[in-house]
């Protein structure tokens, strides 16, 4: 059977990160060719593959790594909190030199990945849409909202579709009680990209990537056209957290607002 690839080069970056690794060798079937991207090492190109080390806040570096790129998948920046100077090069400059080179290469589809911290202040107790207000609870959710705007401001000003998917905790099990709500797994992220990067018009979309867990705090109901339906949930791993504790703790705002504990590890100056 001839296999479709209907892109020519997709660009992944963050292929050194946890993310990355796990999606190096999936997505391959989506493209002729993936160019790999990090600061850090990713080994020796394997078939299909080119890589190319590159730090996202070096304007020169990014422009000549979207050279022949007509999709990106941007993993890459710092992916917790931590201190503002490092989260501006790599989530604000990185994400800015982003979106100028793929406008001036032409990219048409650019996934983007965002976090559920960019609306971490929300209670547990809310349900979150893709209507609602951003409310992050960190440095590194605000950085995640400016992705998310500045992503908008190159839809509307050229037309470069991007969805920002607003990652849950997407790990191989879950490592904590919150994380049973949050989870997202790689398989059902896998097919969320394909999902993403296929779906015939996205525009701009803000969608929640988190699997069919018990008691999800966000409603993907603006996301439908993706067509994405998750197939996994945290249910398999109800034996690591038996429901005995108080959720949420009335005084505990790691378990009072959806971001845990990410609300009490910032802001950091140098
Ligand atoms: P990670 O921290 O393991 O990987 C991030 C990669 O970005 C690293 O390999 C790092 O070297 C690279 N990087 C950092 N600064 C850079 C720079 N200035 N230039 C080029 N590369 C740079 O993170 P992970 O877990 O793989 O997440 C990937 C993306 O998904 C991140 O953007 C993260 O914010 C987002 N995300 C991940 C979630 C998860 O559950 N794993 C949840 C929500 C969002
Ligand atoms: C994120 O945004 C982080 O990148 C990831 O490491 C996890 O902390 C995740 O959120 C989470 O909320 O579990």
């Amino acid at each position: 059977m001839t296999q479709i690839t209907p892109f020519k080069r997709i660009l992944m970056t963050g292929a050194a990160g946890g993310l990355g690794k796990v999606l190096r060798d999936r997505i391959k079937p989506w493209a002729t060719i993936v160019r790999l991207s990090d600061l850090a090492d990713m080994g020796e190109a394997r078939d299909g593959e080119e890589v190319v080390r590159c730090d996202l806040s070096d304007k020169a570096a990014v422009l000549a790594l979207m050279e022949g790129v007509d999709a990106v998948l941007h993993f890459g920046g710092i992916s917790t909190e931590a201190h503002f100077d490092d989260i501006m090069q790599a989530n604000i400059l990185g994400v800015a030199n982003l979106y100028e080179a793929i406008h001036k290469a032409g990219v048409k589809r650019v996934v983007f990945a965002s976090s559920n911290h960019a609306v971490g202040y929300y209670k547990t107790t809310d349900m979150v849409d893709a209507s609602m207000p951003t409310r992050p609870d960190s440095m590194y959710g605000v950085s995640k909202c400016f992705g998310e705007s500045l992503s908008r401001y190159y839809y509307d000003r050229f037309g470069i579709e991007t969805v920002c998917l607003r990652i849950g905790s997407s790990f191989p099990a879950p490592i904590n009680k919150r994380m049973m709500t949050t989870y997202f797994s790689y398989d059902d992220l896998v097919e969320c990209l394909r999902c993403c990067l296929f779906a015939p018009r996205v525009g701009h979309t803000i969608a929640f990537g988190v699997s069919d867990n018990d008691g999800k705090w966000w409603d993907n109901r603006f996301a439908a056209h993706l067509g994405f339906k998750a197939k996994d949930s945290s249910t398999k791993f109800n034996d690591l957290f038996p429901d005995t504790s108080e959720f949420p703790a009335a005084d505990d705002i790691t378990t009072i607002y959806q971001g845990g504990k990410f609300l009490l590890d910032g802001p950091k100056y140098r």
